[in-house]
Parts: structure tokens; sequence; C-alpha cells
């Protein structure tokens, strides 16, 4: 180790930044990266002072830790220098042996040579900075390191590869050449040679606005695919929510005993069902309880309830639907909710007419069966719109689960399973605040245009629409823009 490769590095002017791309903890393989100018000074002190390997030409290389310290570890190194990086800045990927010790010593000699700690997505604000993606792209690569169904990989593919970008874009020239319009009839007011009169502006700003309709209308369904719908199950304690639960789940995740009152805390995971993402929630029976921890988890379980995009309500087959249940079902408002009649195997078994081939009683009309011991008429409670689905369900036997896992997607993803996912979609609230603003200055411009405002005074309002979709793609950006883009990402990428 010479001198000149063991001595820390002079400040840079922008710094160079290094990070674990890969999970800390037990793997095979772990990577280390770092970019910025000194990436590859750095790779020469901890590489006994050789050059750098050629241009992405993967390598193994002896490391030490620059200080004199002895062998790091030999790991393979691939070297991009600038501009053809992830970041666009020269780069320098380490895949060292995994664990918990080794890919940390290669950090820390890399942060000892002068590299600093990359904050959360710095890596990826770089490469935003260097021009390499816009920001829409770069939210697409969280959303792919995120997502755990195939929509959501489906989907960030597609927005990585500029399919939302693309579509912002055009609605961006389009506003740019209504611009172009305007600025025309403000230099040649008498309409001399102007390419179109001002109801074709109009016009053209109505279509405009139209599309941006178009675009926001994605946004329901696309921020609900990114973060998976919250799915919440209800209903009595023992009407079988933990079961059903560890059955969608596909392990034994909740407590199961036939003691009413069982679960307490709510459990939350990731499904798929479909291809698309669902927050499943188990929560703690709804009743009075005086038992103080259960009141707390039936109070979580409300609080759940509060943010549900969809709530599964679990009755026992045969139980009456009683005032409580049709006052739980009254509550829901327009949160969509299928009702289960759970258990329906031991109904078929004592011989009533619910068997397993009537697994689902489908359709709205589902729950205006004679199965109300009390033979109260209660079809006109279960008709209301929040119960648009009921289904007999049994973890036993499996009636019904089939049905249910055919619904859930189609009740919550229905335009996206239409239109499938490779379809420019707004995935986030940044994306459809942006285009919801310049829909409303469109929409103020036609207002403005329609009500005799002098053209060269409607068209400052324009101008904010534009602002709106460039900041959307990151073609101007401020640190507080990217701030809250980047906050979410991990660090390493
Ligand atoms: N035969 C039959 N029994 C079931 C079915 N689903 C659940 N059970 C039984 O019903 C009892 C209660 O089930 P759980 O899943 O714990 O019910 P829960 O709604 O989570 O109950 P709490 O957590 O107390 O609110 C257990 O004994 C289960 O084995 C089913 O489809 N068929
Ligand atoms: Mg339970």
């Amino acid at each position: 180790m010479t001198d000149e490769a063991s001595r820390r590095l002079p400040e840079l002017a922008v710094d160079t930044i290094a990070a674990l791309a890969t999970a800390a903890g037990p793997s095979a393989i772990a990577l280390v990266r770092m970019s910025g100018p000194g990436a590859l000074e750095i790779l020469r002190a901890l590489n006994h002072g050789e050059d750098a390997p050629p241009a992405r030409v993967t390598t193994v290389c002896s490391l030490m830790d620059g200080h004199g310290g002895g062998l790091l570890d030999r790991a393979l190194v691939t070297v991009f220098p600038e501009p053809e990086s992830y970041t666009g800045e020269d780069m320098v990927e380490i895949s060292c042996h995994g664990g918990w010790l080794v890919p940390r010593l290669v950090l820390d000699a890399c942060l000892a040579l002068g590299a600093r700690l990359a904050e959360p997505g710095e890596f990826t604000r770089r490469a935003v900075l260097h021009g390499k993606m816009d920001l829409v792209q770069a939210e697409a690569v969280l959303d792919l390191i995120e997502g755990r169904s195939k929509a959501q990989h489906d989907a960030a593919l597609f927005q990585m590869e500029r399919g939302l970008s693309r579509r912002i874009s055009q609605l961006r020239a389009q506003l740019v050449t209504l611009e172009a319009y305007l600025a025309h009839h403000i230099d040649f007011p008498e309409g001399d040679a102007a390419p179109v009169p001002v109801e074709g502006v109009s016009a053209a700003a109505l279509e405009l606005r139209d599309a941006l309709e178009e675009l926001l209308a994605t946004a329901p369904e696309g921020e609900l695919l990114r973060e998976g719908a919250l799915t919440v199950l209800a209903g009595p304690p023992n009407s079988g929510k933990s079961s059903l639960y560890n059955t969608l789940l596909g392990e034994e995740r909740a407590i199961v005993t036939a003691v009413p009152g069982t679960t307490r805390d709510a459990l939350e995971s990731v499904i798929s069902v479909g291809g698309f993402p669902f927050r499943l929630v188990d929560t703690a029976g709804l009743r009075d309880s005086e038992d103080r921890v259960e009141e707390m988890g039936i109070e979580v379980a409300r609080r759940y309830l509060g943010a549900a995009d969809l709530v599964l309500f679990c009755v026992e087959c045969g139980a009456e639907i009683g005032s409580a249940e049709r006052e739980f079902l009254a509550e829901l408002g327009d949160v969509p909710c299928v009702l289960l009649r759970t258990k329906a195997d031991l109904v078929s078994a004592s011989g009533a007419p619910d068997g397993p081939d009537s697994g689902a009683s489908g359709g709205p009309d589902g729950g205006a069966r004679a199965d109300q011991p009390d033979g109260s008429p209660v079809a006109g409670e279960l008709r209301h719109p929040v119960v648009p689905e009921t289904v007999d369900l049994s973890v036993v036997d499996g009636t019904g689960l089939a049905r249910l896992q055919a619904i859930l997607p189609e009740m919550v993803y229905g335009g996206l399973l239409r239109t499938g996912v490779s379809v420019p979609a707004l995935t986030r609230a940044r994306q459809s605040e942006a285009v919801r603003n310049a829909r409303d200055h469109v929409v103020a411009f036609v207002e403005a245009l329609a009500v005799g405002t002098p053209v060269e005074v409607a068209s400052a309002l324009l101008r904010p629409a534009e602002t709106a979709l460039e900041e959307l793609l990151g073609l101007i950006s401020t640190d507080e823009i990217l701030d809250r883009v980047f906050r979410e990402f991990c660090i390493g990428k």
C-alpha cells in the first residue's frame, strides 16, 4: 500500500457516495456501490494502488482496507465510467461476500477513504439530476423494488420504460401548442393568418382538459395498485375471520380457536389475488366487551375499518343478520363490502339447503335467502349498495374460495382489469396533484375565454399548467420536490 493510496482523499467538489445496495444480513453475495468523482480513486486505494479494471468488465480484485490493515475480501468489481452509468457519474460496484461483516467492512473502507454514506435514494436522485431518467421513472424504480404482485411488477416496468412519462410529455406538448396559438393571436390580434381561430383554441383547450381528466381518472386504482388495497376482515367473534386470513395467506399466521374473542391485535399481510395486491387485515371480532384488552382490539379494528378500501364481513352461515350487523353495514357507507357466510360446510352437513354447490349465491339478491332463523325480512337491508356480493364460504371444504378470489380483483381493480396495467396510470398522490393542478388551470383558461377575457390575459393561466407537468416529470425541480420523491427510497438505491 503506497502512502499515496492510503491517505484520505481531498475534499471533492461533488462528493462521492457509497452504500450497501443489498439488504443487510446473511446472504451469499452483497453489493457495495459508489458513485461520484472519487469512486475510481477510492477503488485504487482499496486495490493495492492498481489501476481500475477496464470499464464494464467484472474483475476479481483483492480489496485491502486502504490503511495497511490487510485483506478485506476477494470481490468482483465492475467499473462504470461516467456518463454511461446508472447515476451518470463514475460508479464502482463491488460484489463482495455477504453476511453481517464483510459488506460492512468494505463499506467502512470506502467511507474511510473519503466517500460519504449515501442518503436514501441518492443514487437514483443523481440519475435524475444527470438526466438519466425523469422523476416519474425514478418513482417507478421504487415501485419495482417494493412490488409484490404481478400487476405491480408489470405496471412499474411500464412506468420505468417511460409509459407514463410519454403520456405526460404528450399532454405538455399539447399545452405548448396551445400557447403557441395564443402567442400568434396576441401578435396578430386582427386574426391575420391565424392558424386557428379563437374558437379553435377553445376546442383544443377542451380536448386537453378531457385528456387530463382521463389520466386523472386512473389515479384511484393506480394508487391502490401501488399500495395494495386495504382489505379488512371484520365480523362477530368466532365467525371464521382468522381461519380465512390463514387460508388466503397460505400459512397459519393467526391463532384460531373455538373461543370467541381470540384475535386481539390486528394482523396485516400483503397477498396477491389474481395477480393484484391486497393488504389483508385480520381484526378482533366486533362485540360489546368488558375485557379491556379485547376492547382495545375492537378499537383497532374500527380504525382499520375507517381506512378500508374493501371489507370482508364474515357472518356464520345460518346465523342471524341482526341489528348490530345491519348497523355495521350501514356505517360502512360506500366502502365496498363482500358478505361472507362462513362455515358453509356445517350447514350442508346438517342437511340444510345451502350445500357446497351453492358456493356462490351471487348478485345483489344473494342475501335474500330464507336462511334467517327468525325469518326477518333482511333482504332489503342486504341489497344495500355496500353489499354487492354475498358468498357462502368454507375453509374446510373450500366452498366459495375460488369465487371470492375472482370477485376481489374485479371489485377493486375493475378498470385496470379491463385496460391491462400497461397503460399510463397515475400511481402516487404527487402525480395526481400535479395533473389535477394542470387540469384546473386549463379549466380556468376555458372559462376565462368563455366570458370574453382578452386572450393575452387568459393565456397567463396556462403557464402554471405547464409548470405543474414539468415539475411532475422533474424537468424543473426544487430540493423540496426531490426530497419528497426520494425520502421513501432505501439507502443504496
Ligand atoms: N367447520 C368449519 N369451522 C370453521 C370454519 N372457519 C372457522 N371455523 C372454526 O370456527 C372457530 C373460530 O374460527 P376463527 O377463525 O378463530 O374465528 P374468528 O372470527 O377469527 O374469531 P375471533 O378472533 O374470536 O373473533 C374455530 O374453531 C375454527 O376452526 C369453516 O369454514 N368450517
Ligand atoms: Mg380471529
